[in-house]
């Protein structure tokens, strides 16, 4: 049945080494999807929803121990520690491999161990890698039905002798006759996500939440398809993909990294506020882009569903997130309504008056803690959001023409700022960073750097990653993509945010599409090209000329108080960064003081 020669010799030898009772090889198809709630139903882990209020719809309640990606437990197991650089947790490969031998020996005694053959990317894309996930969680089933695409179609591609990622995982509790098994098993004191860039390969152990076990995701299509892509000469990033389309119907499409939390799902999903504008989805976390034969780059969203943070999407919010949630969903660690229906913190002003709790507990809102889990989540299919480009399944994917670094920077950085070459603007993504303290007026915050939004998820040395971005934007003949640093996080002296962010963020969009257009003008400033105070489109919007200005203002002291930290940062990769990032920090510094003695 398993015409692939890597993968029925594989499977072999993870039967002999997890021990399952049974080897079911997933075909995608609803009947299995439907298999797998009827499990997770008996097994008192999920319930279904009210049908007439969420059609075909789960919620499910996670250990209160595994609730998110741990970073902490997260592993770079190449050769070296060098290779992995500093940003990454490292072991040893052999030591990583004895450790798992151990873990993995007789993990699945008890439990089925479901082989799931899935494509990230549509099926057949040149742009598109295989992969197959063993786990022992008939809920990782149902999400990577989701998330992926699973089935018959895959092993077809696969063939004989195409290669794939093999991916183990195990939730870590095997059962005999005295171990009673729980509603959700995990085993969070033995928690392992290791990836060995060099054999390609994921092993995740102990954990059955998100990023820790859905392996095509984080692991996968970030870590372990960055180091692909370094070696092949192409982009694998965690960046959504919008298609942004004049009131003359032209489209873009426009590439976005933001550290996490900061809003890529709504940006992705945005409704314009400037009339005759219209932005449609691609993809809203992760970007694989490879060059085609004209040049350009061509990305393709390799998922196949959303994995959306629940906790502060409402119809104000994300109106398009809260349309694709009708029906066909999972929902995790959400709190549940007295109808049978969902509730989180940000669905609705005002929270219902009566709520069973994420842990499953009563729960009403004079309560000090929150219903549903900060981290609660939604797992939908990206084809039933109404805002779904149609060509998001596009085979050779869409050409790029502008990609967006932003931080949450309470200061210094400007709404908008367009680098003027690509090693510019690698510089620009090698900067970003959030602020975690508040900063005292005119001072910046301690900083959190976040390079292209990649810190927990680059699969090799950051440095030598940047070093990939350069090299990319000397290949010849290439047409690249525009680079542009955003901030809608500004704050006054005050602490009030003040930009009003979400669809308003179009109006910066549009700058954008026009300055790839060749119809915007630009400032040329020390720190890159900005529009002039009537350069972006503000009409209809209450904002004063005053904090325009501050909002476009360039700092001349901020920056040259934050240079000497990027120096600092810069030297924690022992040598490694490469010396055009150097030069880029060197000629910012001067031109930012040439501009100082030219004001004084
Ligand atoms: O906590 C998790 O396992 C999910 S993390 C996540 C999920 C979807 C998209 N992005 C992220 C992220 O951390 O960047
Ligand atoms: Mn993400």
């Amino acid at each position: 049945m398993l015409k692939n020669k890597k993968l029925a010799a594989w499977l072999e030898d993870m039967k002999e080494l997890c021990k399952p009772d049974e080897v079911v090889i997933c075909d995608g198809s609803k009947e299995e999807y439907d298999r797998m709630w009827n499990l997770l139903v008996d097994a008192g882990v999920a319930k279904k929803l009210n049908n007439e209020k969420r059609p075909n719809s789960y919620l499910v309640r996670s250990d209160p121990a595994d609730v998110a990606r741990v970073e902490s437990r997260t592993y770079i197991c190449s050769d070296t520690e060098e290779e992995a650089g500093p940003t990454n947790n490292w072991i040893e490969p052999d030591e990583m491999r004895t450790t798992l031998h151990g873990l993995f020996d007789g993990c699945m005694k008890g439990r089925t161990m479901y082989v799931i053959p899935f494509s990230m990317g549509p099926v057949g894309s040149p742009i598109a890698h295989i992969g197959v996930e063993i786990s022992d969680s008939p809920y990782v089933v149902t999400n990577m039905h989701i998330m992926t695409r699973v089935g018959q179609a895959v092993l077809d591609e696969l063939g004989e002798d195409g290669d794939f990622v093999p991916c183990v995982h195990s939730v870590g509790m095997p059962l005999d006759e005295e171990t009673v098994d729980v509603p959700w098993p995990c085993n969070p004191q033995n928690l392992y996500i290791a990836h060995f860039p060099k054999t390609r390969e994921i092993w995740s152990f102990g954990s059955g939440y998100g990023g820790n076990a859905l392996l095509g995701k984080k692991c996968f299509a970030l870590r372990i398809a960055s180091a692909m892509a370094h070696d092949e000469g192409w982009l694998a990033e965690h960046m959504l993909i919008l298609k942004l389309t004049n009131p003359e119907g032209e489209s873009k499409y426009i590439a976005g990294a933001f550290p996490s939390a900061c809003g890529k799902t709504n940006l992705a999903m945005l409704i314009p506020t400037i009339p005759g504008w219209t932005v449609e989805t691609v993809g809203d976390d992760i970007c694989w882009m490879k060059f085609g034969d004209d040049g350009q780059l061509y990305a393709i969203n390799p998922e196949a569903g959303f994995f959306g943070v629940a906790p502060g999407t409402g119809m104000d919010s994300n109106a398009n997130a809260m349309n694709t949630l009708t029906g066909n969903c999972i929902f995790t660690n959400v709190a549940e309504t007295d109808d049978g229906d969902v509730w989180w913190e940000g669905m609705t002003d005002e929270p219902p008056s009566h709520l069973i709790d994420w842990t499953g507990r009563e729960w009403n809102p004079n309560m000090d803690r929150p219903a549903a889990h900060p981290n609660a989540r939604f797992t939908v299919s990206a084809a039933q959001c109404p805002a779904i480009a149609e060509e998001w399944e596009e085979l050779k994917g869409v050409p790029i023409s502008a990609i967006l670094f932003g931080g949450r920077r309470a200061s210094v950085v400007p709404l908008v700022n367009e680098a003027q070459s690509w090693q510019q603007g690698t510089f620009f993504g090698s900067i970003i960073a959030s602020e975690k303290t508040a900063a005292a007026a005119g001072a910046i915050g301690e900083l959190r750097r976040d390079p292209m939004a990649m810190l927990p998820f680059c699969g090799y040395n950051m440095a030598e990653y940047w070093n990939h971005w350069i090299n990319i934007g000397q290949k010849a003949g290439v047409k690249l993509p525009r680079i542009y640093y955003v901030n809608w996080f500004r704050k006054d002296d005050e602490g009030r945010f003040m930009w009003p962010g979400f669809g308003e963020n179009s109006r910066i969009l549009k700058w954008v599409f026009e300055r790839c257009a060749g119809t915007a003008d630009a400032i040329e400033t020390p720190i890159g090209n900005l529009p002039g105070i009537d350069g972006l489109d503000f009409s209809g919007l209450d904002i004063s000329d005053d904090e325009i200005a501050t909002l476009l203002r360039v700092e001349i002291d901020g920056w040259l108080s934050e240079l000497p930290l990027i120096e600092d940062y810069y030297n924690t990769f022992q040598g490694k960064v490469p010396e055009e990032l150097f030069n880029e920090l060197a000629a910012l510094k001067q031109r930012l003081e040439e501009a100082k003695q030219e004001a004084a």
